[in-house]
Order: C-alpha cells, then structure tokens, then sequence
C-alpha cells in the first residue's frame, strides 16, 4: 500500500525546520510544490483555511530556512494562514485532525508546539506581540530575531498601528512582514488597504529597490550599511518615503513573495540589519489552486472538497440564523431608510452580502476594527440615523469600552446583531462567544435578548430595532429548531418571558435561554418539569423568576454562556433580592476554555446536550434531597 512519504519524498524527509535548513537552496522550489499539494489534499478532506495558507507557502518556508526558529521568534497574526507552518514544524502526520476533536488546534497555540510562539485567532495582535519578545529579548541581552508576519486585513485593525508606533519609536530588533495579498475575508478595505496598491503600482520603486538589493546582498556587512544608508539617501532625493518609514521603519519592498530566491535574499539581508524593519511582500491568496485562485473569498474557509474541481461538499443544512438576520435587515431596510448596515470585515460570515447589494449606500465595512465599527456607529445613531452593527460574540469583546462608554453612557440606538453566540466548533476556544450574557448583562441600559427559534429571532430583531437605547439579538451559529418567519414582524414585550411548558408536579422548574430552550424541552418531557422560556437576560423577567421560586422545588438556570455572571446569575442575583431560598442548579459553561471539536461534541463535553443537562437535574434532585419526597410521579428515564 502506498505511503503518504512515498507522494511527498521530500516533504515526508523534513520532521522539523533545523532538518529544513540543511537542504539545498535548489531542493526549496520542490519542497514548495510537495507542501502545497499536502496542503490541498488533506484540507480538501478536512475542511478548514485553505487559501491563506496557500498564499504563505513559500515565505513559510523561507523564514524558517532563514531563521532560526524556534530560537528566533516567529509570530503570525491570526494564525489561520499558518497551516504550511504546522506542517514543517513537527505536525505533519497529525494534520489530518486539524480542527477536529482532540486534534491540531486551526490556529495557533503555545501548548502545541514551540514553534507557535504566540496562540492567536483573533486578527492584529502580532506586531504587539513581537514587540514585547523584542523588547525582553534585548532586557535579557539575547541574541535573537523576532519577526511578525501579518496579512493586510489584519493591518486594518487599530491595534497594529497601535504597535507599529511604539515600535518605530523603541528602535527595538523586530522585523515586521507583510503578506499583502489585497483580501481580507473578502477583498480588502480602506485608506491603508489603497496606499497599499499605490505602493503596488509604482514601478519605479521596486525597480530601484530590486537594483539595489542584488548589489546590497553581495556586499560584507560593513560596506553593506554604508551602501545601505546612501541608498536612503537616494531614495529620499528620487521618492516620497513610505508610511512605514516615516514611522521609523527600515522599509523594503514590494516583493514577490512566491519568488522564493528573492524572499530569502530578503530575508537574509534583512536579518543582519537592526532596528524595526519592514518587508513588504506580495501574494497571491489561493496560490497554486486554480479554484482558490479564482475565489480566495469561498476559499478562505472551505469545508471538504474535491482536491480536482475544487467543488464543496454541500452538506444539506436548514436556515441558519445568519440567513434569518440577513433577510431581516434588508426587509427592515426596505421598511426603514433610516437604517445603516455595519459590519467589520464579515460581510460573508455575518450575512450581509445581500444587504450589501441591496442597499450599497447603506452598507460600511470598516475593517477588521471593532472598536471602531461601535463608535462609528454611535457617530450615525447621534445624527437621527439607525444603525445595526452585525458582529460574532467573539469579536464585540474588542470593543468594550465603546459600548460602554460610546453607546450605553449616551444611551444611543445601536442594534447589535451578535452572532456565533455560544460554543463555535472547529474555531475553539479563541472564538468562544461564551462571555457575552455575562459582559453586556453589566452595562446600565443594554437590552439582552437570546430566541429560541427562527421566528423568534426575527421578531426580536425588530423589536431591538425599535426600541430606544442599546439592545442585542444573540443568536448561535449554525441553525436552530427550523421555526419558519412570520413575514409580518412582531414586537416582543421587552422583560417578558413565555411559559412552554407546566409540570403537573411542580417540582422542577427550568429557566431556559436562548438555544438551550430547545433542549430543555427535551428532558422536561422526561422530567416532568416547567419551562420557560425566558427570551430577555435583561431586562430580567423577576415575575416570572419569582412566580417560580414560589412553586418550584428546585430551579434550574440553562444557558450557553459561562455561568460566572452569565443568565442564571441574574437569576441568582434576583432570587437573593427578593428574599427567596429555593435550590437553584445552574447550568452553564463552566470556568474553563474548551477545545475546538463540533459544537456537538463540546456541548457533550459540558453537560450541554440534552443528555448532559438531565443528568445533571437528577444529580441536583437527589443531592437536594428531592427524589423521594417529591417526585415519585417523575419518570426517571437513564
Ligand atoms: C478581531 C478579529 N476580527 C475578525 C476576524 C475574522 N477574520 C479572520 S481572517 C480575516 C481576514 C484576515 O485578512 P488578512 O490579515 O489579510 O489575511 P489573509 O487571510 O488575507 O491571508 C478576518 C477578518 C478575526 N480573526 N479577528
């Protein structure tokens, strides 16, 4: 039988980057071609990025060629582009299990390998990240390089500005580089985004600079420095310096980041300069898939395909919760001219493609720039104007402050549209959007609601809207129990929760939010208990809390948000206020980051599933001591 080694000899020969630099300079070309067609073929049976991590290939290979990882410090941004990463750095045989349960983490993580020098997931941070390894490396009188790699949608983000002006003024030893492919998710936004194509564009830059790096590489360091300072000077005679200059950055490029003799050189002399340095490269996302080539947005992110045609599997799914918040919108939208579609930079994943085409003048992508996505906002709400911000649960905690401080102090408009609210999957532990109850439930005037269904969510959504002050629909990834929309919206009495279910016994009572109604539906059938379905984290519907304490033996709090200040707090909090002392059992996420795996499997994990929260609830009953004198009538099914 034939051997994964026996397609890819070289590639198969290399278990770590030291084995890497000893290869000829002439094997890297082949080397490229075997890690890009691994790449394919076992994403193309596991889903997940796959176009970034075809455009990085080759200045994958050149840093770790160059540099002496893990000694010298390479930090990606992100991390979704870093699969040829895992793959050269000891992970080769285990990256079949990439984003599967128990397997190789999509991003990257310190507990995984020494080469991940800095976990990640969320966009922006790598520069920071490197300056602070930078800046201890010369504390610590070490010798060593650090480098950050970070795409130009990531550079959008307010926090690599942040880091590139305290780095420029720490003269620290950090090598920025830039894989400019001009996407983001999808293409790429903004002022810097353009500049960027400008610098693309102006020949007569890279011409100078192509003359002058061959003649610079050949030189001994000495003679090199010197050549080095008369070309600034040069250039600063024949041409405007580069932003990144002016920040105080040793800028070179742009560079053909697929030509990987011209990246090694770079690199190489790059590496005997000091100071904050900037490599601008150039690539192409998809590179070397026609079909990703074609569409680096779809491919960003892919779920199986086939490695010939590039076709995906199309698993069949119901409506998802995006799917009802974008058809939402772009009806309120059509209702409504006052209203104004934000996102920052998930149009795709936050579901505003078609509001985007509908209403394209009422349609902002303001970058991979959370926070400035709500003050933004908060801007338009001043000004009569009603804007919706579209955001994952995930990313929202980028932008506290502005929600305090921008939005809910000034009590302003602003509908938030919080998706992937909940255990995520693939993404783990770095997309988590577990903490959003417990975050916004904190903030005076914010409206919280969760649906239990498609219906519901719709609904909500136009009550949010037309209510005054902050409000937010959280809502799951993925699709709920397949409630079809009324067309016509319906407002929801805010602070109001919706019995579902009466137990005959009156001993269980359970407080169910969000996308845990569904499932506590389920074992309330077998338990006999009460539901309700409680729709509002806040205002908190205390009546009903209340009205249960009085009848209930036990109350049971479901959420899919941490239990540490989450919905069951409050319910909690308003169970002590009101002097009631009945057994509560709080059912939640507890104060630990899960793996990445399917939400299935970490909703298992934690007692989540229907399986995990009945068991839980009988747990409670008997340790109350509530089985025997209360619920003989229960049907206690194992
Ligand atoms: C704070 C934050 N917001 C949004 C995202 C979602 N996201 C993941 S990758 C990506 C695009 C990144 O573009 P770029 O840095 O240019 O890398 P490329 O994929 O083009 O290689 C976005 C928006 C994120 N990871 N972090």
């Amino acid at each position: 039988m034939s051997q994964p080694g026996d397609k890819y000899p070289l590639l198969f020969s290399i278990d770590s980057p030291a084995q890497l630099r000893e290869l000829e300079h002439s094997d890297l070309a082949l080397l490229a071609d075997e890690l890009r067609a691994y790449l394919i073929e076992i994403t193309s049976r596991t889903g997940g990025h796959l176009a970034p991590g075809l455009g990085t290939i080759e200045l994958t290979i050149a840093l770790h060629y160059v540099f002496n990882t893990p000694d010298d410090r390479l930090v990606w941004d992100i991390g979704h582009q870093a699969y040829p990463h895992k793959i050269l750095t000891g992970r080769r045989d285990q990256f079949h299990t990439i984003r599967q349960y128990k397997g190789l983490s999509g991003f990257l993580k310190r507990s995984e390998s020494v080469y991940d020098t800095f976990g990640a997931g969320h966009a922006s941070t790598s520069v920071s990240a490197a300056l602070g390894m930078a800046v201890a490396a010369r504390q610590e009188n070490k010798n060593r390089e650090v480098v950050a790699v970070i795409g130009d949608g990531a550079l959008t983000g307010g926090m690599a500005f942040e880091a590139l002006n305290n780095a420029g003024d720490l003269d620290a030893n950090l090598l920025v580089i830039l894989n400019d492919n001009e996407m983001s998710i999808s293409p790429n936004v903004g002022a810097i985004s353009n500049y960027l194509s400008r610098i693309l564009s102006g020949h007569a830059y890279t011409t100078v600079r192509e003359g002058s790096k061959t003649v610079l590489s050949t030189l001994p360091p000495p003679v090199k420095d010197y050549a080095r300072r008369w070309e600034e000077h040069l250039k600063g005679m024949v041409m405007p310096s580069t932003l990144f200059e002016e920040l105080g950055f040793y800028y070179i490029g742009p560079i053909d980041g697929h030509d990987l003799k011209t990246v090694i050189a770079m690199l190489k002399n790059m590496k005997d300069l000091e100071g904050p340095r900037f490599l601008h490269v150039i690539t192409q996302k998809g590179k070397g898939f026609e079909p990703a080539e074609g569409d680096p947005c779809v491919f960003h992110g892919v779920t199986p395909f086939n490695p010939d045609t590039g076709k995906m599997e199309v698993k069949k799914k119901g409506r998802s919760y995006t799917n009802v918040f974008s058809d939402w919108l772009c009806d309120m939208a059509s209702a409504d001219e006052r209203l104004i579609g934000i996102t920052p930079a998930m149009r795709e994943g936050s579901g505003l493609v078609k509001f985007s085409e509908q209403f394209p003048d009422r349609y902002f992508d303001v970058g991979i720039a959370e926070q400035h996505s709500l003050t933004f906002a908060a801007g338009i709400a001043c000004e009569g104007l009603k804007p919706v911000v579209a955001i994952y649960s995930t990313f929202l905690q980028r932008a506290y402050d502005q929600l305090i401080h921008d939005i809910s102090i000034q009590n302003l408009d602003v509908l938030f549209a919080i998706d992937r609210a909940g255990l995520v999957g693939a993404d783990g532990a770095t997309h988590a959007g577990v903490y959003d109850y417990s975050y916004l439930r904190c903030i005076p005037g914010m409206v919280i609601m969760a649906p239990a269904d498609e219906a519901e969510c719709r609904d909500m959504l136009y009550t949010g809207y037309t209510h005054t002050g902050p409000t937010s629909v959280r809502y799951p990834r993925g699709g709920g129990p397949g409630k079809k929309e009324r067309k016509e919206m319906q407002l929801i009495p805010v602070g109001k929760s919706q019995r579902l279910r009466d137990s005959a016994s009156k001993t269980v009572a359970m407080l169910a939010f969000g996308t845990m109604v569904q499932p506590s539906m389920a074992v309330a059938a077998d338990l006999d208990a009460t539901v309700i379905n409680m729709r509002f984290i806040k205002p908190l519907d205390e009546d009903a809390v209340v009205e249960m304490a009085d009848s209930h033996s036990l109350l049971v709090t479901i959420e899919e948000n941490v239990i540490m200040g989450g919905a069951g707090s409050a319910i909690n909090e308003c169970l002590a206020r009101h002097g009631k002392h009945v057994p509560v059992l709080n059912i939640g996420v507890p104060d630990r980051h899960l793996e990445h795996g399917s939400q299935q499997q970490q909703l298992a994990e934690i007692g989540l599933d229907v399986a995990g929260i009945k068991s839980q609830i009988l747990e409670s009953l008997s340790a109350f001591g509530l089985v025997k004198r209360k619920i003989s009538s229960i049907k206690v099914v194992n």
